[in-house]
């Protein structure tokens, strides 16, 4: 059978090869094909392209995927893991809001995680995910932790990929809204939650014509630290920056390494307002020809926090804008018509921003950016920030087409930017220190393939690392229109994952997955041998909050016990299949109760779920696990508990009865 399958697929494989050399998408296949193959491509219309693209896609079950895309779950919060290049959806990951699958903010310790990122006095249950960054070692990916951005509520969450579970939401406490992160510095030192739309700093009230005073921008480097597995919030600290509306950053690496570039829009300080006469934001924000790129020494920069030169706002480190000017920490410069990615080569050379509004991309130097600020001299803009002229910062520009936006880059010295006006990737090369690379003319368009429409950003395998692969890019689209069967008015994003494994004009779309659940901005595609994931928890009584064993964890029915003290009634329950131990749990109304559950399987997949009816209480107890619910058995009544993942044959039977007794 395996034998029979090779044999086809080199068939398929040859085939598909030589009708490309000789011609049209439309030739159809025949020759070479086994019968039964060929009778199913011809009954399906398949063209050798189409051959060509499942030949490349098609993964049989049980082989696995060499590569996973975390990519963001837009408005839905979440993030998703998808095998590449199958494009199959392994994994829904409860992040900003509660997921049900996991159990996640439903009763369990997803309670307190989503609770970090509440407001005093508000509670939120969303985010808008945009940007994941995956956790880097010199630059490469190294398969520990992802962190995204919520840009709604400006806030970061940590996720550990041992057990692919949210740790930790950390609350921005000076801003309200986030967008140019999260990424990290290569190795992970900090974790950049960029700023985009202006306001004050703590986003206290001020009204619109103290916007050039009062508004402000405010990049945040929060300190990550890889042993605990979290940020700390008192080893980070902020930026002010002025209320040009920062928007895409990246870090430096090699030879930019210390470095963090971000580009802006809106520096003509537009307000909006068409009520008031003004012209609108999209009229305001877009006037000047240039924008100005951001430039931070991040290193010195944490010098100056670690010297203390800050003020305190809202228990968080600020650097003023002043001392940042002073120090040396800020420059700027020019970039073309309402600029949108920043995206640093993979040896930290050049930065090649997209302006949304400017068929090019501009590409900057890192070793002339140096030169000019070495030099000095400089002019500055209205804030009293020095700025390079464009002339002594630029290496290049391409011409590519409508709307570029993001730039990722393979191991071939090529560079790929989403064209969103276009609807089409851009292949083009890279010059300077990658022209030895490929044989084409430097600093040139290659090609430019079509997708299926509008796409905003795009990912390529290790493609933020210092060392990309050159097989593949996904291409994130906003729009699918007539990609798919009709769902109603609002139709699914469309990830079109495509082939870069050839050079020059070879580039080929191989497959397309629609994302109906949110509009994902981006993703990063990380080597899968890179991510060692847990099978099962490692002990029995594992606390995937603390990442260890749990006090309250019980390793065996004989230990599991109910105790009451006054009104608190304590219970420790053993989960396995097919049953919980104990079965029959009594309390009174009134009381409160703290609930502690050990699922004491060690069998791979052997999950068990523990729904309370009436209680809103949803767990997920994956092998090894122990969880503690807490609440007050106010409603009086006969409740079941039952397990909500089929365990086995005798899944239905796993089920107990919680008896809350009416107070008198
Ligand atoms: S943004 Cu969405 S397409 Cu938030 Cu990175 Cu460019
Ligand atoms: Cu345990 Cu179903």
């Amino acid at each position: 059978m395996y034998q029979r399958t090779l044999s086809m697929l080199l068939l398929f494989g040859v085939l598909a090869a030589g009708c490309r050399a000789r011609g049209p998408a439309t030739a159809t296949p025949s020759a070479g094909l086994p019968e039964d193959a060929a009778a199913v491509a011809a009954q399906r219309g398949l063209t050798p392209e189409n051959i060509y693209a499942a030949l490349k896609t098609y993964t049989p079950s049980g082989q696995y995927d060499p590569y996973l895309m975390i990519a963001s779950g837009g408005q839905s919060g979440q993030m998703l893991v998808i095998g590449v290049p199958s494009m199959r959806i392994l994994k829904v990951i409860g992040v900003f809001t509660p997921e049900p699958w996991q159990g996640y903010g439903f009763g369990g310790s997803g309670d307190e995680i989503l609770a970090q990122g509440d407001l005093p006095d508000q509670e939120i249950r969303w985010g808008d995910t945009h940007h994941p960054g995956l956790s880097e070692t010199n630059g490469e990916y190294d398969g520990q932790f992802v962190f995204i951005n919520d840009k709604a509520n400006a806030r970061l969450a940590v996720v550990d990929l041992r057990d692919f579970e949210t740790k930790q939401i950390v609350k921005n406490p000076n801003s309200m809204i986030d967008h140019g992160g999260t990424f990290v510095t290569p190795n992970t030192d900090y974790v950049v939650e960029g700023p985009q739309y202006a306001a004050p700093i703590g986003w206290e009230y001020a009204p619109q014509e103290s916007y050039a005073d009062v508004y402000r921008g405010l990049i945040t480097f929060w300190k990550f630290d890889r042993v605990a597995g979290r940020v700390d919030p008192a080893q980070s600290f902020q930026i002010e920056l002025p209320p040009y509306w920062q928007d895409l950053c990246d870090a430096g690496k090699g030879v930019s390494d210390g470095w963090i570039f971000c580009n802006s829009f809106n520096t003509e300080l537009a307000t909006g307002g068409p009520e008031d006469g003004n012209p609108p934001f999209e009229a305001g924000t877009a006037k000047n020809d240039t924008d100005y790129l951001h430039i931070f020494d991040w290193k010195k920069a944490e010098a100056v926090f670690q010297a203390g030169n800050y003020d305190t706002i809202n228990g968080m480190a600020v650097i003023r804008l002043e001392t940042a000017i002073e120090e040396g920490l800020l420059y700027f410069t020019p970039e073309p018509k309402s600029p949108h990615g920043s995206d640093v080569t993979p040896g930290g050379e050049y930065i090649v921003v997209g302006g949304k509004l400017d068929p090019h991309v501009t590409i900057y130097s890192f070793e002339k950016i140096q030169a000019a600020i070495a030099a000095g001299g400089l002019s500055a803009d209205q804030y009293g920030v020095p700025v390079i002229p464009l002339d002594q910062s630029m290496e290049a520009q391409v011409e590519l087409g409508l709307g570029p936006l993001h730039t990722v880059y393979d191991d071939k010295g090529y560079a790929y930017t989403s064209l969103f006006l276009d609807s089409a990737v851009a292949r083009w090369t890279l010059g300077g220190a990658y022209a030895d690379k490929h044989p084409e003319e430097p600093w040139t368009l290659v090609q430019k393939l079509p997708v299926q429409y509008n796409i905003g950003h795009i990912a390529a395998a290790e493609g933020d690392t210092a060392s990309p692969d050159g097989n593949y890019v996904v291409a994130l689209n906003k729009w699918s229109i007539d990609r798919f069967n009709n769902v109603g008015p609002l139709l699914p994003q469309n990830f079109q994952l495509i082939d870069t494994s050839q050079t020059g004009d070879q580039m080929k779309l191989l497959y397309d997955l629609p994302i109906g659940m949110a509009e994902p901005h981006y993703a990063q595609i990380i080597s899968a041998d890179k991510v060692k994931a847990f099978e099962v928890y490692p002990e029995v009584g594992w606390n995937p909050e603390t990442m260890a064993v749990d006090a309250n964890a019980v390793t065996s029915p004989e230990q599991s016990r109910v105790e009451r003290d006054g009104n608190q009634v304590e219970i420790w329950m053993t989960v396995v299949r097919s049953h919980y131990t104990p079965e029959w749990v009594e309390i009174k109304q009134g009381d409160h109760v703290v609930w502690h559950l050990t699922n004491i399987e060690r069998t791979r997949d052997a999950t068990h779920g523990f729904a309370l009816s009436g209680y809103n209480i949803n767990l997920s107890l994956e092998p090894g696990e122990t969880q503690t619910i807490e609440f007050d058995a106010n409603m009086p009544g006969t409740y079941n508990f039952f397990c909500t993942e089929f365990c086995s044959a005798l899944h239905l039977e796993m089920t107990g009865y919680l008896l809350v007794e009416p107070a008198d």
